[in-house]
């Protein structure tokens, strides 16, 4: 399976992130890609490649032209502005407040910004950017005609809306792939969420859409992050009536559980007919995670990447989150070799 991966992704290394009242070293850190990187290379994964130029026009396919100038701009007018921490949102228009993009960079981060513990420095936006040429880079590989391909991305793109960042994500790397297959060609492309966390800025982004399956597996809304989005009960508006799958469930899930969800996941899948798979692949469901509830083990990790292989579908896997360092790289390794070898 080739990868893709930049060393670009350095750039974004927040101090802080607001975790428990408390700033703390961010849980979203560089070291992550190196774990993945070096347990990659161990077991013999080493066809690993830089990605192309970002084309931002790809990225503006799926983002508010706005918000993508916000997030270029923000460190310049933050600094300028004379402050000298990270950038963190103070104020967000909640509820009865005006839905109205105000001209000081305080109000514009609270306008962009869905959750407060994620911090803008001054190499986000071309971290994030190397994020999208990343996924963009792996989608073309596979539009191509490859079985499958792995987009190293970081930042993770899965809670970013539209016009929102949070939850350690500023621009949807999975949602832009998705874009791009189908604007080359794909007819129905299906998204296959197994990060813990809800997928919230995908969903939203393909919510209308019947061209565009999402399902996700994660932990329930009223027990985990991101709090306000996946229930059960959203399953897609409009024309994406019908075409929005969520599998919320309870802390101390097992793989006996998670993996039945999956099952169903699979089934609906199936059933759509798609082109091609896109794989928002966080590892964070491991039971030693410290930001998450679920009690999946290693071994786990291989089983279901050869239940994804069933599908027999051109498949491209984004990495999303995973935060039990120690072990994200065997556990994501798991995944891409139960997929290669079933
Ligand atoms: N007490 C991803 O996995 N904070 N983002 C959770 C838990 C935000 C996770 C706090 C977690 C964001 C890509
Ligand atoms: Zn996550």
């Amino acid at each position: 399976m080739k990868i893709i991966y930049s060393e670009d992704h350095r750039k974004h290394f927040a101090q802080g992130e607001i975790y428990g009242g408390e700033l703390v070293t961010p849980f979203e850190r560089p070291s992550r890609i190196e774990y993945i990187l070096r347990e990659l290379k161990a077991r013999g994964m080493t066809d690993i490649s830089g990605p192309g130029r970002l084309d931002l026009k790809a990225v503006t396919r799926i983002h508010d032209e706005g918000f993508v100038e916000f997030l270029r701009t923000a460190w310049k007018e933050w600094t300028r502005a004379g402050y000298r921490g990270e950038i963190i949102a103070t104020a967000i228009p909640n509820r009865s407040l005006q839905q109205r993009k105000p001209r000081l960079i305080d109000g514009k981060v609270g306008y962009y910004t869905h959750s407060v513990e994620t911090a803008i420095t001054a190499g986000t936006w071309e971290a994030a950017c190397s994020s999208a040429a990343v996924a963009l880079t792996a989608q073309k590989i596979v539009a191509n005609g490859a079985s499958s391909a792995f987009a190293l991305c970081r930042p993770p793109g899965h809670h970013a809306h539209d016009d929102l960042y949070g939850g350690y994500c500023f621009l949807n790397n999975a949602a832009i792939a998705t874009q791009a297959f189908r604007d080359q060609g794909a007819k129905r492309v299906a998204i296959l969420d197994v990060d813990f966390h809800h997928g919230n800025g995908t969903q939203d982004i393909f919510y209308e859409r019947g061209d565009v399956l999402f399902c996700s597996l994660h932990g329930a809304p009223e027990d985990c992050y991101p709090h306000f989005l996946g229930y059960k009960g959203e399953k897609g508006r409009g024309k994406g009536a019908g075409y929005n799958f969520n599998y919320p469930m309870p802390p101390k899930t097992g793989f006996a559980r998670w993996s039945e969800a999956l099952a169903d996941a699979l089934k609906q899948i199936r059933r759509y007919k798609p082109d091609v798979l896109v794989v928002s692949l966080g590892v964070d469901t491991f039971k030693d995670d410290p930001i998450s509830f679920f009690r999946l083990t290693s071994p786990d990790f291989t089983r279901y990447g050869a239940m994804i292989a069933k599908l027999k579908l051109p498949t491209l896997f984004v990495m999303e989150g995973g935060y039990a360092i120690e072990a994200i790289g065997v556990n994501t390794v798991n995944v891409l070799e139960g997929f290669e070898n079933a």
